[in-house]
């Protein structure tokens, strides 16, 4: 009967929600009367009475759902609405500080839905609104919990409950991948399309903050293909649009990453997944050398850069990042070369071709024409190359698989030309005075690029037949001549 006492005094004290102690209420002879007939024989006429009363609980019928945040995160993507999946950890006690439940136990969060009616109407009011990250303090009076009848042995009979609860992530199914351009990089031009191959940097975090991946810790860019079902589907979308340089941030529901399963022991089932992304560059296998004019040709200009021909230029090669990788300049001369010749990269081969010496060009070598999958030293994978280049010379090539050509018609007599001491031989000796003597007469040009003494050598070898070190009159023979005959055993 002192219980029933307390409660209905208690009840009458607006304002004293909470857990509270009363100690030593008072009550007087005069308010005892009544308990006579129970009391008959215990408590004696007059007596005063004193009560050590606990307060364990209190509502009241007009008490609504309270709500107060303990903790706030920096940032809120977004917050909690009617239909949405939370993931939440929770810590339950009842008015007096019973602790009657919590997730932490369990090793994961709850995840349920909000409004649905999979919760206590109490629970589904209290997480509206809430932030990722956001802790708070959640009173349900027990009309919005478990009622009269309570809950198993750990909720009494109308006991109102009071969880502390984190929210984790919330996503609703119906979300789509959303982008946050975080840094756009000014001159855009390109933007990313399924079928690119797309090199990327990424931190990959949950909607609390945890980071589970990042390409940065392996110092290495992740490489795929983009919108072709490499990565998670979300990944796949949020990538296409990107320019060169960006960094966007893309969140993505679990719907359309790992799902309800998740993945190893950093996903958890149901998370958003939120990456900031730094794209370094992408290209399309199809891409050819893209050729930009810098400083455009001197109007004197009329032959450029063919096959063949033996080029210097100047060139500074870097990443499309700006991570500088080679320079003509670090080593003062020019770099030299016989275009066509698999001598450079393929894609500089065919930016250098039809340039002016003094031309400058600008060119964006896609790897399969430069150092492909697999890069080179100081090349990563699959990385687009940015050349400037200039050209500072060019000396005419020789039609392919000559060594030396005739800029007239060749000498009549051309063995007694080459047999010097008319002893019918010729040794090598001779024979490179005599080729040296038609290059600084101007009647003829050897190969350029290429060390003469070298160029001079070969021919000789090509003439010398039976390789017994001497050329005699029915050995030698003109490489057109050669062609000539050829071409006739052939028809
Ligand atoms: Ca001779
Ligand atoms: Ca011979």
């Amino acid at each position: 009967m002192a219980a029933a006492l307390t409660s209905r005094k208690a009840r009458g004290s607006p304002g004293a929600l909470g857990t509270g102690i009363l100690r030593g209420l008072e009550a007087a002879p005069n308010m005892s009367c009544g308990c006579r007939t129970l009391t008959a024989g215990l408590i004696p006429p007059d007596a005063t009475l004193y009560f050590d009363v606990v307060l364990l609980d209190v509502w009241n019928k007009a008490d609504t759902v309270q709500v107060s945040t303990l903790q706030h995160p920096a940032h809120c993507p977004r917050t909690v609405q009617d239909s949405d999946f939370v993931r939440y950890h929770y810590n339950g006690t009842l008015l007096d500080g019973t602790a009657f439940d919590t997730s932490y136990s369990r090793g994961g969060t709850y995840d349920t839905y909000v409004g649905s009616g999979w919760l206590i109407k109490g629970m589904d009011q209290g997480l509206l609104g809430m932030c990722p990250g956001e802790r708070r303090k959640i009173i349900i009076p027990p009309f919005l919990a478990y009622g009269e009848k309570g809950y198993g042995t750990v909720i009494p009979p109308q006991a109102s409950l009071v969880f502390h609860v984190l929210l984790i992530d919330v996503h609703n199914p119906k979300d789509t991948v959303q982008l946050e351009t975080l840094e756009l990089p000014p001159g855009c031009v390109r933007r990313a399309v399924a079928g690119d191959f797309m090199r990327y940097h990424y931190n990959g975090s949950l909607m609390d903050g945890t980071l589970f991946d990042s390409s940065y810790s392996r110092n290495h860019t992740y490489n795929t293909y983009v919108g072709q079902g490499y990565i998670i589907p979300g990944m796949d979308q949020g990538l296409q649009g990107a320019c060169m340089g960006e960094r966007r941030r893309i969140t993505i529901p679990p719907h359309l990453a790992y799902g309800e399963n998740g993945t190893g022991d950093k996903i958890p089932g149901s998370a958003v997944l939120i990456f900031d992304v730094h794209v370094i560059d992408f290209h399309n296998p199809g891409d050819p050398v893209e050729i930009k004019v810098l400083s455009p040709p001197p109007e004197t200009c009329n032959e450029t850069a063919q096959p063949g021909d033996f080029i210097r230029y100047h060139y500074n090669c870097s990443l499309l990042d700006g991570t500088k990788l080679f320079s003509s300049h670090d080593y003062g001369d020019p770099q030299e070369a016989t275009l066509g010749a698999n001598k450079v990269i393929e894609g500089l081969d065919t930016g250098l071709q039809g340039m002016c010496v003094g031309e400058r060009r600008q060119l964006v070598v896609p790897p399969h024409l430069a150092h492909g999958e697999s890069g080179a030293r100081g090349v990563p994978g699959s990385a687009v190359l940015l050349f400037e280049v200039e050209l500072v010379s060019r000396e005419e090539g020789l039609p392919t698989g000559y060594l030396f050509v005739w800029h007239e018609d060749p000498p009549v007599n051309l063995f007694e030309g080459l047999d010097l001491n008319k002893d019918g031989e010729v040794p090598p000796e001779e024979f490179s005075t005599f080729i040296k003597a038609q290059v600084s007469e101007g009647k003829g040009r050897l190969m350029p690029g290429q060390d003469p003494e070298k160029t001079i050598a070969d021919m000789f070898q090509n003439q010398d037949r039976n390789q017994d070190g001497k050329i005699t009159v029915e050995e030698l023979k003109l490489k057109s001549d050669e062609d000539q005959e050829r071409v006739h055993e052939e028809l």
